[in-house]
């Protein structure tokens, strides 16, 4: 047994929300973070000047509507003490403070097939379990120092931006060196000046940046945003870049020149970068579109830069607009009109080393008292591969990416099985508002991991196929905007020998999200569960009473007696059951069927009921009446609301194959014709009435029979093949079936064996299962019958057939008809009768 369900390293903004959302829905989880307070890229980039250029009313979690209201953003953009502050906030409120390990980093993570668990091990030589390991590190987080000869013997104090001393560092008086032009760097570079002796800013590559004008929160602006923030919410999830924003939704190159720069003057003047980049359709697809957001770019640094020298200098050119990260600034442009600020232009004159007293480029020496270091991060995968990530066979997963990084939807790595990574590389990650990016991951991932709780798999491991197939989509989608042009570290240009691949999404934030929710409606298409090793719990002890109870009565099994002898021990276990629930009415009818009259009972919950369930006994095709599974079907007519009708269909041996399953079409097609009346039908049955039930809805697609809406099968008979490894688990004389007893039930229903492989005996044996309506199906754990009911979930989602799995862990075969005697049982009918109730109603 695992020590933990999730473990997650690093507590960012998304470790802090899995945290949070792990432990909501009754997971174990621990979060271990390398730093010594939470917040990720918000701890370590305290430089001065330090903000978001997402504005605060996007950047904040929108998982709790009280937080929201309660929360108030000071700015519009939030400066860096601001966030941190709201997330402590955060881990205070719901309280995540125990579940979060600081001053531990993540120093391990290895996969042990056998045990289907992680073993992650942190730098303190710790070690924990988990059955699930989900990767919050960020993108943005293993910070580069550019290797330049001579560094060690610099005389003055260094600093990257994003490991700046806690207590900041004061540049009075001094002669400062900044090497960097990214967002950091355009961040630091006037807060640096504004103290500074002198300030020399070493770019290699001018950027692009557009004005923030950054002002204090208005009150009166706030509470009216507030009143309809999940509103506004929900418009960001579906959103482009999830921050819903509104474009002119036109292509700039259609517009009449003189309103394209008007439009952009306005958005310029409003300020942001995604507003501004979004104004027109084809800005990240055109060149030429690209080339006049770009020259009014230029224009704004011509007028605002006094020197023409220096502002030539810095006019972007080498990129289109848009394909770097766009900086957001109100005053780095105008801090070159300071006199202690020079551009040192360093993509003519390299630099060549460092010594104590200073900087060297190819053609000058300049004198400095510290040095900042704003030169960015090995992005996206930097951070994951400095973990020694290992997988099936002991694989590291810096050598899977050595091409580059890749995950499945974004999300899982093939060959990582039960591995997550929060915004990992093939999702929108660092191309959207990183908090509606996580969130979403997040509780995906916990859904992911909760279906395979819900349903019995010890392991979800994303198929080699589908990962190579979404990062093709990647990789198409990207080339059909300008993204790839730019040597940006979007596709790792900055680090040297990186492989040059584009990993973030340009599908959109709203299809992406749309897209993964596809996936786990369609049972996690693309992803292999594997159910090994997934259920150590005990069966339940109600369940085992029941038996302890048949142990102790100590009949012998039912293939010594008679058919007659095995059904009158049935009627009396039935007794034991108790009454069902009352029903408005019960009607004892007799079906005409081909073979003569079928005898069954219809149960009407209320006067007129939205649909028509069919409903097959269990008991081997053998033993089992209508009487007998009186209780359990009323349960059941309640619980869905709807008519049931119980078919006493011709047991075996005496009526062989096809007789129950002729008679179980018989009374569809009645049901259906003369009972249904226009409404919905649904087929549902247990163990034997299971396969009776998937039988018949085979042949209504086979004979254009009845349309159905739903097959509800508890623990079916879906194959002959006896076996599988739950049939040799459960195999003891203690359970209720065995595999003796299931051998026995097949020679009095199908005496050939040659004969079972037929379809309509083994329906896990057709050849095709499409076009077969939606499958609710009940399984237990301790059950010769598991694996083949999960065989067929496999089959039926394989052919695109909606699939709802529901796995009871800790049950024994029959449970589902020991209403009143097994709490379990009364969930499950009312669990099934739920979801009938939701089809039928459309
Ligand atoms: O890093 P960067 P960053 N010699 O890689 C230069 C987010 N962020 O920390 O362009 C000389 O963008 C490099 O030059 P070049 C945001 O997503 C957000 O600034 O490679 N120079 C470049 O100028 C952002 O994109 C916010 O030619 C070297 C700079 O260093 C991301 O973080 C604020 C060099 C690195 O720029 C990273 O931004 C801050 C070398 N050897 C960051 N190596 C906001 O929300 C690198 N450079 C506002």
């Amino acid at each position: 047994m695992a020590d933990l369900d999730v473990a997650v390293a690093g507590a960012g903004f998304a470790g802090i929300y899995a945290v949070h959302a792990f432990r909501s829905a009754g997971l174990t989880v621990r979060a271990f973070e390398a730093g010594s307070g939470i917040g990720g890229t918000w701890f370590w980039n305290r430089y001065p000047g330090a903000r978001c250029d997402v504005e605060s009313k996007d950047y904040s979690y929108s998982f709790s509507p009280e937080l929201e209201q309660d929360w108030s953003w000071s700015e519009r953009y939030p400066a860096q003490p601001e966030v941190l502050r709201y997330l402590n906030h955060v881990a205070d409120r719901f309280g995540l403070w125990p579940d979060i390990q600081l001053n531990t980093r993540v120093a391990a993570a290895s996969w042990d097939t056998d045990q289907a668990e992680w073993t992650v091990t942190t730098d303190d030589g710790a070690s924990v379990t988990a059955r699930f390991f989900v990767s919050a590190v960020g993108c943005l987080s293993a910070y580069q120092v550019p290797s330049l000869p001579g560094l060690e013997t610099f005389a003055g104090p260094w600093y990257h931006t994003s490991r700046w001393p806690a207590d900041g560092v004061d540049f009075t008086g001094l002669r400062v060196g900044l090497i960097g032009t990214g967002s950091t760097g355009i961040q630091v570079a006037p807060e640096v000046a504004a103290v500074a002796e002198h300030l020399y800013v070493f770019q290699r590559t001018a950027n692009f940046a557009v004005p923030n004008r950054n002002r204090a929160t208005d009150p009166a602006w706030e509470a009216a945003f507030k009143a309809d923030y999940r509103s506004y919410r929900k418009k960001a999830q579906g959103s482009f870049l999830g921050v819903p924003l509104t474009g002119t939704g036109r292509p700039a190159l259609a517009e009449p020149p003189a309103e394209v720069q008007q439009a952009l003057m306005e958005r310029w003047q409003a300020g942001g970068g995604m507003p501004f980049l979004g104004a027109y359709t084809d800005v990240l697809v055109d060149r030429d579109a690209n080339d006049i957001v770009a020259e009014f770019m230029r224009d704004r640094i011509r007028e605002t830069v006094a020197d023409p020298a220096v502002a030539e200098l810095l006019l972007p050119r080498s990129y289109p607009v848009g394909s770097k990260r766009l900086c957001q600034s109100d005053d780095y442009f105008a801090m070159f009109n300071r006199p202690n600020v020079t551009l040192v232009d360093i993509r003519s004159a390299p630099l060549t080393s460092v010594s104590a007293r200073g900087l060297h480029t190819a053609d000058a020496f300049y004198e400095l008292d510290a040095l900042v270091f704003a030169t960015g991060f090995d992005a996206i995968s930097g951070a994951l591969n400095q973990i020694d990530v290992r997988g099936v066979g002991g694989v590291p997963l810096a050598e899977t990416w050595a091409a580059g990084p890749r995950a499945y939807l974004g999300v899982a790595p093939a060959g990582f099985p039960n591995m997550f990574i929060v915004t990992g590389p093939g999702s929108p990650s660092v191309l959207s508002n990183m908090v509606v990016s996580i969130e979403q991951h997040v509780e995906w991932i916990r859904d992911c991991v909760l279906y395979a709780g819900a349903h019995g798999y010890a392991t979800v491991q994303a198929k080699p196929s589908a990962e190579d197939a979404w990062m093709a989509h990647v990789t198409e989608v990207a080339y059909a905007t300008l993204f790839p042009l730019a040597d940006s570290w979007y596709v790792g240009a900055n680090i040297p020998g990186k492989p040059r691949v584009f990993t973030c999404y340009l599908g959109g934030v709203g299809p992406y999200r749309a897209r993964c929710d596809e996936v786990a409606a369609a049972g996690y298409e693309g992803f292999a569960l594997d159910r090994r090793l997934a259920m150590s719990s005990s069966i339940h002890p109600q369940a085992q009473l029941i038996l302890d109870g048949i142990a102790a009565a100590g009949g012998p099994p039912f293939w010594e007696l008679t058919p007659e002898q095995a059904r009158a021990i049935v009627t009396a276990n039935s007794e034991h059951i108790g009454a069902g629930p009352d029903v408005a009415s019960v009607r004892d009818v007799v079906i005409p069927g081909q073979a003569g009259g079928i005898p069954a009972r219809v149960y009407s919950p209320v006067p007129s009921a939205p649909g028509v369930v069919v409903y097959y006994h269990g008991g081997g095709w053998v033993v089992g009446s209508v009487n007998d599974w009186d209780a359990s079907v009323r349960a059941l007519a309640v619980a869905s609301g709807c008519d049931v009708v119980s078919v006493d269909y011709r047991l075996a041996p005496e009526h062989a194959f096809p007789a129950a399953a002729d008679d179980a079409y018989d009374a569809l097609v009645w049901a259906a014709g003369e009972l249904a009346n226009g409404r919905p039908v649904v087929v549902a049955g247990d163990s034997a009435g299971g396969n009776l039930a998937a039988v018949t809805a085979l042949r209504a697609r086979d004979l254009d029979g009845p349309a159905l809406a739903l097959q509800v099968l508890a623990y079916p008979v879906t194959d002959c093949d006896l076996d599988r490894k739950s049939y040799h688990e459960y195999d003891g004389t203690e359970f209720l079936v065995n595999r003796r007893d299931m051998a026995w039930y097949w020679d009095c229903y199908v005496p050939d064996p040659a004969a079972r492989v037929n379809p309509y005996a083994s329906p896990l044996r057709a050849p095709d299962m499409t076009g077969l309506p939606p499958l609710y199906l009940v399984t237990d754990e301790h059950d010769p019958l598991r694996d083949e009911g999960f065989e067929y979930a496999d089959r039926m989602r394989a052919a695109r057939v909606p699939v709802e799995h529901r796995h009871y862990g800790s049950q024994i075969h029959g449970f589902f008809t020991f209403v009143n005697l097994l709490d379990d049982a009364d969930k499950a009918v009312s669990e099934a009768g739920a979801t009938i109730r939701a089809v039928v109603k459309g």
